[in-house]
């Protein structure tokens, strides 16, 4: 047990993506800083995710860093899309690169934070009973860090193992010779079934609920050629990056730009065209498509039928040709899945698909599963069910602000925010890709680096000034979640049980998280806020200069 008493002037919660950068950029301003990552080694998402076909859905060459152009041009992606290895190595660089290790302090599970009025520090705790003592706390805790535990009737009772794909076994777990159930159909499902089908064959059970849309990724090892132009003009493309809804912008090894008509004031011809050039560069570049496939349901249905019939096309004759036909949800209010070979899984090597949903009764049984009475024997279960997403981590915790009001409860009928950065009565407290931003929507390097380079700059206006108590202004934070809830309710993303909304865990009603207004308007707003000298932010307990009115518009 380590009892780390001197106050650092930020701890940081977590050492993925958005930690290990708040950490370079807190002490590079002259922070005292550290992180506590739970996990044995640093990573997050990308340590552990170690499932067999774990790979990134967004193109290497902008799933990473941008902050340094040295580094854009030291490292190499061998990959259109990055394997979980090699984003981990890449992640290991950096770390190295900028000799953070030192100041990540590795198998630490935060387990309570708690704010102390009288010396405006916040007290952390680990699981262990180490504790740690802090002026500012970040929360890098991740978006997908904290795994759903399904409700499934007798999981508990199922004698074989059970495998949780966010925590898969560190050396490998030998699938040989063994029967093999996979839960869940979404991204990690399908990269899953997708990885292992050709070794398991028919000894692959799918239990799906629900029947997803699968796009190909097209992945392919990079091109020396394609990686020095990158590599020439990275400038160019994180300037596109930037301006870009979602943070990402590549369609088929270029710089892509969205149609500049809506979807039902094109022909059927340019409509068409427009899927097709989608479908064949690959990827989840039909988020940049039309403008209002994600705001208007008759242009939802014409993306929908144009991916069900491509769906048809590759199962076509199969004995269970119709449950593979996606029907329960709208394409995109779930995050499309990208896997090259799904559909083979099935035609090609002969896995058997289940069908879990739909009225039919499923439950586990200490030899297996048994749906609507019958035994499919079973010697490992895999569980793909996805997370507590965006405020799955931080309710985790015991988290405690100003008075002892837990965040959890704060928290209870939907997060809220300033601008996904603050909390009201949580003073010297932020958010990095956690609620109330565009995270998840926005790829996690362009969202982290200017959402970290935010905090430093408010930390640093704070320090030039004297400040040590800094607390959000209630009627802001009002304003941004009922802006929040008004531009969600503008888009199509209510209608569908998504983690985006919270209401994949059972039990839990649909909630605002995300921000959807767009990478570019969240990083007005923000931009606005800082340099405005923070007028939403009450510094040392001083409210008069708060904004009265505050509003945000799209
Ligand atoms: P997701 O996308 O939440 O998918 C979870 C899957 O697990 C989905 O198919 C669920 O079916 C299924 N599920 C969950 N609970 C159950 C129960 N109780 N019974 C049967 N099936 C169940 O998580 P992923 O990890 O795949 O992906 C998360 C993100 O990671 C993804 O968006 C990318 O950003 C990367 P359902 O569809 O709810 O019927």
């Amino acid at each position: 047990m380590t009892n780390e008493q001197q106050p650092w002037d930020v701890v940081i919660v977590g050492a993925g993506i958005s930690g290990i950068y708040a950490l370079k950029q807190l002490r590079d301003a002259g922070f005292s800083a550290i992180a506590l990552e739970a996990g044995p080694h640093h990573g997050g998402t990308w340590y552990w995710n170690s499932y067999p076909g774990a790979r990134v859905d967004i193109e290497s060459i902008e799933f990473s860093f941008k902050f340094d152009p040295e580094l854009e041009q030291e490292w190499t992606w061998s990959n259109r899309y990055a394997g979980q290895p090699e984003l981990l190595r890449y992640l290991d660089y950096v770390v190295e690169r900028y000799d953070l290790a030192p100041h990540i302090r590795l198998g630490v599970r935060v387990a309570a934070s708690i704010f102390d009025e009288t010396t405006t520090t916040w007290g952390l705790r680990s699981e262990d009973g180490d504790t740690f003592t802090a002026r500012h706390v970040v929360l890098a805790t991740g978006a997908l860090s904290a795994p759903k535990r399904p409700v499934i009737d007798g999981l508990d009772t199922f004698a074989g193992d059970v495998l949780q794909s966010v925590r898969w076994p560190a050396g490998g777990y030998d699938l040989a010779g063994k029967q093999v159930g996979v839960v869940g159909t979404g991204s990690t499902g399908v990269q899953i079934i997708t990885a292992i089908a050709p070794e398991l064959g028919e000894n692959l059970h799918v239990l799906q609920r629900t029947a997803p849309y699968v796009v190909p990724a097209h992945n392919a090892a990079l091109t020396e050629e394609f990686v020095t132009s990158v590599k020439g003009s990275y400038d160019i493309w994180r300037e596109a990056e930037q301006a870009h809804c979602g943070g990402f912008v590549a369609v088929d090894y270029e710089i892509g730009s969205s149609p500049t008509v809506m979807t039902l004031e094109a022909t059927e011809a340019e409509r068409v065209a427009e899927f097709e050039k989608r479908w064949h560069s690959g990827g989840l570049c039909f988020y940049s498509s039309f403008g209002d496939l994600l705001l208007n349901t008759d242009a939802n249905r014409e993306l929908a039928n144009y991916l069900r019939d491509k769906v048809r096309e590759q199962v076509a004759g199969h004995p269970m040709e119709e449950k593979f036909i996606p029907r329960d949800y709208m394409p995109l209010t779930r995050r499309l899945i990208v896997e090259d070979g799904y559909y083979d899984a099935y035609t090609v090597h002969g896995a058997n698909l289940v069908d879990v949903g739909n009225g039919n009764t499923f439950e586990v049984v200490p030899d297996g599963v048994r749906v609507n009475g019958e035994l499919i024997e079973l010697d490992t279960l895999i569980l793909a069910t996805g997370f507590e997403g965006v405020i799955g981590a931080p309710i985790s915790m015991d988290i405690r602000g100003a008075g002892g009001v837990e965040l959890k409860d704060a928290w209870e009928d939907a997060p809220s925010t300033l601008l996904g950065y603050t909390v009201h009565g949580f003073p010297n407290m932020y958010l990095v890709n956690g609620a109330g931003c565009p995270g998840a929507l926005t790829q996690a390097f362009t969202l982290s680096e200017f959402q970290v380079e935010w905090v430093r700059d408010l930390l640093t206006f704070a320090r030039e000034r004297g400040y040590t108590r800094i607390d959000t202004s209630p009627a802001a934070q009002t304003a941004w979640t009922t802006h929040l809830d008004e531009v969600l309710n503008m888009t199509l993303f209510p209608t569908a049980a998504s983690w985006y909304m919270g209401s994949n865990v059972e039990g839990r009603k649909p909630m605002p998280m995300l921000y959807l207004g767009g990478f570019p308007a969240y990083k007005r707003h923000s931009l606005e806020q800082r340099d405005q000298g923070f007028p939403d932010l009450a510094f040392d307990g001083a409210t008069e200069r708060l904004r009265e009115q505050p509003a945000f518009t799209l």
